[in-house]
């Protein structure tokens, strides 16, 4: 069954747009584009990363975020960065990265283990971070993220900062206690966090109506006592405004917003995997009718006045940024050997490692076992 119908999509973007005071009536012109600009980018950089996977250039697994690119790109776009507000993604959440600054090359070097790649080879897809940029690298246990950024925002709370935290699950995730220990915990300190539920119909293979017997997840915000707002979660401007709504009460010392984004994996919960579970025609459909790209596309061109050639020129500074940094990270070396050693708990000061038996001859030379083994020593 499908967990959640296509929404028409006439009737989300009236609803998204007729509220003349909601924060996405004041972005600019430039604004509204570069919203385009990164759910580009995110998109074909995506389908870059799957023909270097064809030509097994990439190591490890490919995940895809296409039919969820309004998500991260809308809510990573509500933060601001020049309070140094802070972010923690997940696997479906490259938008929301590149939103905060992290390159195509970087992105490509880290899924093809390379070792100038931001991890040197240590993990592989998005799974790094940036502090200085405002996202932090992901632990891949679901739900963990959540107690991790409630932390993280009660130090901004405990330091007087102006700061605000945004941290994303999928609907899976919400099934974990760490979900449900963060959320409570964020709730009570009352943290600027906002818990960004990314409700995508799947959790691997399972829908949502076997994850959770509620009948949509801001139902769970009363049980934490916290602010619960759902969004088209495929209409980039209903993102930014339900987001930047959440964030505004956290920056107010008004505490937790659980928001629930309603949206499509269109892919499987990774490149190996066909989504052999889905009901036939529920992704074509939602490829047809829900496609958020195509309807931000029709926004900007039958409401802001986006022209054909305004759209065509991001799509080819899209085009050659992703070609320039996969011929960049096609170039780069794979890491040396020691690189496994350093920058896993600190970097201290290394003596040269002695391989094994290198420097104790005599142990290949003579025998080492016990006199009463009894093995020959010739
Ligand atoms: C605690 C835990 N259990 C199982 C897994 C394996 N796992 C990784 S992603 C995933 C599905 C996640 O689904 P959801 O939270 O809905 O996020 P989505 O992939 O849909 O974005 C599973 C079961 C894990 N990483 N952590
Ligand atoms: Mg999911």
């Amino acid at each position: 069954m499908s967990p959640t119908r296509a929404p028409a999509r006439e009737r989300h973007r009236t609803a998204a747009r007729a509220d003349h005071a909601s924060p996405s009536a004041a972005l600019t012109r430039e604004q509204k584009l570069e919203l385009y600009y990164y759910m580009r980018l995110t998109r074909s950089l995506e389908e870059r990363l799957v023909n270097l996977y064809r030509q097994t250039k990439v190591i490890g697994g490919l995940f895809r975020s296409l039919g969820q690119e309004a998500d991260a790109v809308g809510a990573a776009f509500a933060l601001d960065k020049s309070r140094n507000d802070i972010l923690s993604p997940l696997i479906r959440n490259l938008g929301a990265m590149l939103v905060r600054g992290a390159t195509p090359v970087e992105v490509i070097r880290q899924y093809m283990a390379k070792g100038d790649s931001p991890t040197k080879g240590k993990e592989l897809n998005i799974h790094f971070g940036s502090v200085e940029r405002g996202f932090i690298g992901q632990i891949s246990h679901l739900g963990d993220m959540v107690p991790v950024m409630a932390g993280v925002t009660l130090t901004f709370k405990m330091r007087g900062e102006d700061r605000v935290g945004l941290v994303f699950v999928g609907d899976g995730a919400t099934s974990t206690g760490a979900f449900h220990e963060g959320i409570n915990f964020a709730a009570v300190q009352r943290c600027p966090l906002v818990v960004v539920v990314e409700n995508n119909g799947y959790a691997y293979s399972t829908p949502v109506t076997k994850q959770t017997a509620a009948k949509q997840f801001i139902d769970k915000a009363a049980g934490y006592g916290v602010a619960g707002e759902r969004a088209d979660g495929n209409d980039v401007l209903a993102v930014y405004d339900v987001v930047k709504r959440a964030v505004e009460r956290a920056r107010r010392g008004d505490g937790v917003t659980l928001v629930e984004l309603v949206t499509y994996r269109r892919k499987g919960h990774a490149e190996h995997d066909n989504q052999s579970y889905v009901p036939a025609g529920e992704i074509d459909r939602w490829a047809a009718e829900n496609d958020p790209l195509d309807r931000y596309v029709h926004v900007l061109r039958d409401e802001f006045g986006a022209t054909d050639a305004e759209l065509a020129a991001i799509d080819q500074r899209v085009q050659r940024e992703i070609d320039g940094a996969t011929d960049v990270a096609e170039q780069s070396p794979m890491p040396e050997p020691l690189e496994a050693l350093r920058g896993v708990y600190g970097d201290i000061e290394m003596i040269p490692p002695v391989w094994y038996r290198e420097e104790v001859k005599s142990a290949v030379t003579e025998h080492e076992r016990a006199e009463g083994w009894g093995t020959y020593n010739g």
